[in-house]
């Protein structure tokens, strides 16, 4: 299970590092040279989704499959993205956000035919926070992020999402963000649960993935700036592990 993997790896103090792939980002060879190059990276996790979707996810899966044999789970962007060729989904709710259907709509709509997959359920509390630009998932989901200054509404959010229930809260600047999440955000709400901690949006260097698991995150995820420059892969998770 992952989330037995997830939590071993956590009590354990260690660090995850997703990959984040965006199919419609990729040719089939720079999908293939990205997993070779996870592999030998040491990548902990895959995760599979976008803004929109173009190219069939369950193809890019089988693709990534036929490479890696790193756990791949779902991070769908919308209900189209659903496969059961991946391991995992998180099951997002999108708790920053006053969306009726990214809290629960499109999860009912889903539910049966989860149920029905082999997917693992990760029930995730995602939560938005403004990073300097309006990304694409602010956009698409037509919700405001947390002002990035506004510490104690994340805290509090992230603690309604673990009394809910969920259990990962996934802070999240947006893809492509300016600024990735305020590393004071980041410790406050680690603080403040005893879930795990997703961190992603905007990571670019190795320095702003060390600060932010020195603040307490747990997984971090990283996928623009590999579409750009997938050679400081392994850089990125080295910071990440140390
Ligand atoms: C976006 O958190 C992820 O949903 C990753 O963001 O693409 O900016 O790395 P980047």
């Amino acid at each position: 299970m992952i989330s037995d993997f997830i939590s071993k790896s956590i009590a354990n103090k260690k660090k995850l590092f997703a990959l984040l792939i965006d199919p419609d980002k990729h040719t089939t060879k720079s999908l293939i040279d990205l997993c070779k190059n996870a592999n030998d990276s040491g990548v902990d996790l895959i995760l599979v989704g976008g803004s929109l979707l173009n190219n069939d996810i369950g193809s890019s899966i089988e693709i990534i499959k036929s490479i890696s044999k790193i756990p791949t789970l779902l991070f769908p962007g919308n209900l189209l993205q659903i496969s059961n060729k991946a391991d995992a989904i998180l099951l997002l709710s999108l708790i920053s956000g006053r969306n009726p259907d990214l809290l629960i709509g499109n999860h009912v709509i889903a539910s049966s035919h989860i149920k029905r997959s082999n997917l693992e359920v990760l029930p995730t509390g995602y939560i938005l926070i403004e990073g300097g630009k309006t990304t694409s998932v602010e956009y698409m989901s037509n919700t405001k992020p947390i002002p990035s200054d506004k510490i104690d509404i994340a805290v509090a959010t992230a603690i309604a999402g673990e009394m809910l229930g969920l259990k990962y809260i996934y802070l999240e600047a947006g893809s492509g963000a300016n600024n990735v999440v305020n590393l004071g955000m980041i410790t406050n709400v680690k603080k403040n649960i005893s879930i795990p901690l997703i961190v992603g949006g905007g990571f670019r260097t190795e320095d702003d993935i060390k600060k932010a698991t020195f603040a307490g995150a747990d997984i971090i995820v990283v996928g623009t700036t590999l579409e750009q420059k997938p050679h400081v892969l392994p850089f990125l998770v080295k910071a990440c592990k140390n």
